[in-house]
């Protein structure tokens, strides 16, 4: 006969087994889009303690949605190895275009993520980052639905080498740190540049130019490198997308001395 409170026990003793075995990371992902689940899963691979943070229910971000709520995203040339090597399905619809099916990626990239070795935290959020000698050096987190509750409940906090802020649009991460520290940023400006209009070829080429370190600690990765760095919107076309998270964690490899 199954028993309530062992399925309870069993429940909050793994899940507490798995927080308190990430207290402490090498790199800390702020957002379960598609560039911080492919950071996530190349970080993982590569060996690395790495825990991903989300405030909702679902990981997966834009991918889900597609354009406008019709579930096929576009992918182009450039990132159809990395598709490939997913394990996702491209097919072409003109000469370099390719669709997937949005609901396939979102799941498919969650999964090798997490078979990588990513340890997923969704409904928790990131509300402030910890300072350590004028770098980034770990996370304030609560429950994403007490963020949105603005309930007065004091946070939790770990620490990390590196965090990586995949928040995209609103660039959540490098927001608070400038809002509540006043520091400079390594931007054109020092602060964030803000997003651009829709330019979907620009916007692609950018979001991969501009995953980079923008403050000690902090590397900016997706349409929150764009917004940050001042680069333009794209849309429902995704390859970008996972080329920054391949790059983002091709730096942090490296800072981290791998
Ligand atoms: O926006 P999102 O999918 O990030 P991305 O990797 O990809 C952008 C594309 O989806 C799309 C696009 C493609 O052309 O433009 O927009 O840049 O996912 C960001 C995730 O971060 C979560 C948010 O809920 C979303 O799932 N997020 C945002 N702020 C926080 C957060 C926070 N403070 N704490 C935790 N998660």
């Amino acid at each position: 006969m199954l028993n309530e409170v062992i399925i309870t026990r069993g429940i909050l003793d793994a899940y507490f087994k798995k927080l308190t075995d990430h207290l402490k990371v090498d790199v800390a992902i702020v957002g379960g889009g598609p560039s911080g689940l492919v950071a996530g899963h190349d970080l993982a691979k590569a060996g690395k303690k790495v825990a991903l943070f989300e405030s909702k229910l679902s990981i997966g971000g834009g991918i889900w949605g597609g354009g406008m709520g019709f579930n096929e995203i576009v992918v182009q040339e450039a990132s159809r190895p990395l598709v490939e090597e997913f394990g996702l399905h491209p097919a072409e619809y003109e000469k370099g275009y390719f669709t997937l099916d949005s609901v396939h990626t979102a799941a498919t990239l969650i999964a090798r993520a997490m078979d990588a070795g990513l340890a997923i935290f969704n409904l928790i959020a990131m509300e402030d980052v910890v300072i350590r000698n004028e770098r980034v050096a770990g996370l304030v987190l609560n429950w994403g639905a007490i963020q949105k509750l603005e309930w007065h409940i004091d946070p939790l906090t770990i620490h990390s080498r590196f965090v990586l802020d995949a928040t995209g649009h609103p660039a959540n991460v490098a927001a608070t740190l400038v809002r509540k520290m006043n520091v400079k940023l390594n931007t054109s400006t020092g602060g964030i540049v803000g997003e651009k209009s829709m330019a979907a070829d620009a916007g692609e080429l950018q979001t991969v130019e501009n995953t980079r370190e923008v403050y000690p600690g902090l590397v900016v990765s997706g349409m929150a490198a764009n917004a940050v760095y001042g680069g333009y919107r794209m849309g429902p076309v995704f390859g970008g997308m996972l080329l920054s998270g391949r790059k983002a964690a091709t730096i942090l490899l490296e800072r981290l001395g791998s």
